[in-house]
């Protein structure tokens, strides 16, 4: 889904040393149209859903699984060797990528200062803003805070730049799952994403890998109150019949995660 070749030398060094970049036109102008269209969909089905709205902390959003919920196109898109490929390439690992973090999210209010892992874990997520991004619902990052595991939004605002990223339809943000991030925009934005874990070389990457995943097996056991769950178990089932889907399995079974049981879809 993504464009061939488009993370480029240049590109992968500004992923090292800020944590983040931004893939321009990553997405063809028709390509993009139909992901919008399906997450928008999607999401629709379920806008008045109160259990997949996250108040808590004041933030308001609704987070909708897609990988595996019939809707062929997004799962092939998902699974695109091109999504992948930009995935290794920035990271410069081999990369797969966690089921559960293929998403339709909607977002309603500010988003205060945070980073998407709470360990060490080595990664990256691709977020695609379906209606582009601008004035002051852009994402804000503090460059190179992926290197540094400050405690406090205070020294993150002392010790790092704020990037203002505004983007595009077709423009994909993709950044290190340590990097903190902002959004103090309270205009509705709706993104489509995907993350990927860097396969661990270290004992500590490892661990924190299966940190990651636990805390994803722990939301995926509990229930979401809608027919869906995090991961769809037949998404699991069918992994030995798709190599792409089998490869990303066994990765993260070598890493205990297992199968979501199929008894916790309401049916
Ligand atoms: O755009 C936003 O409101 C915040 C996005 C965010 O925190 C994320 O994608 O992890």
């Amino acid at each position: 889904m993504f464009a061939a070749d488009l993370v480029r030398g240049c590109i992968a060094d500004e992923f090292g040393r800020d944590g983040f970049c931004v893939l321009r036109g990553a997405i063809s102008q028709s390509d993009w149209q139909l992901l919008r269209e399906r997450c928008l969909d999607n999401l629709c089905s379920y806008e008045a859903t109160p259990e997949l709205s996250d108040k808590s902390g004041g933030i308001q959003s609704m987070h909708l699984p897609l990988l595996g919920w019939g809707d062929r196109w997004l799962d092939a898109a998902a699974e695109a060797p091109t999504v992948e490929q930009a995935a290794a390439l920035l990271t410069g690992r081999h990369v797969f990528c966690d089921p559960l973090t293929v998403e339709a999210v909607s977002y309603r209010s500010s988003v205060p200062w945070h980073r998407d892992a709470t360990v060490d874990t080595l990664g990256v997520k691709f977020v695609a803003y379906l209606d582009g991004l601008t004035g002051e619902n852009a994402l804000l990052m503090a460059a190179g805070s992926h290197r540094s595991l400050v405690p406090s939004e205070s020294e993150i605002l002392a010790l790092h730049t704020i990037s203002v990223l505004e983007v595009d339809a077709g423009d994909v943000i993709a950044f290190d799952l340590r990097s903190w991030h902002a959004n103090f925009g309270v205009g509705p934005r709706t993104q489509w994403t995907i993350t990927f874990l860097a396969a661990p070389d270290t004992a500590a990457e490892r661990a924190a890998a299966e940190h990651w995943l636990r805390e994803g097996e722990s939301y995926d056991a509990a229930p979401t109150g809608i027919d869906r769950s995090w991961v769809n178990p037949n998404w699991f089932a069918s992994a030995s019949s798709d190599s792409v889907r089998e490869r990303w399995v066994a990765q993260m079974a070598d890493l205990g995660r297992v199968a979501a049981s199929a008894t916790r879809v309401r049916p």
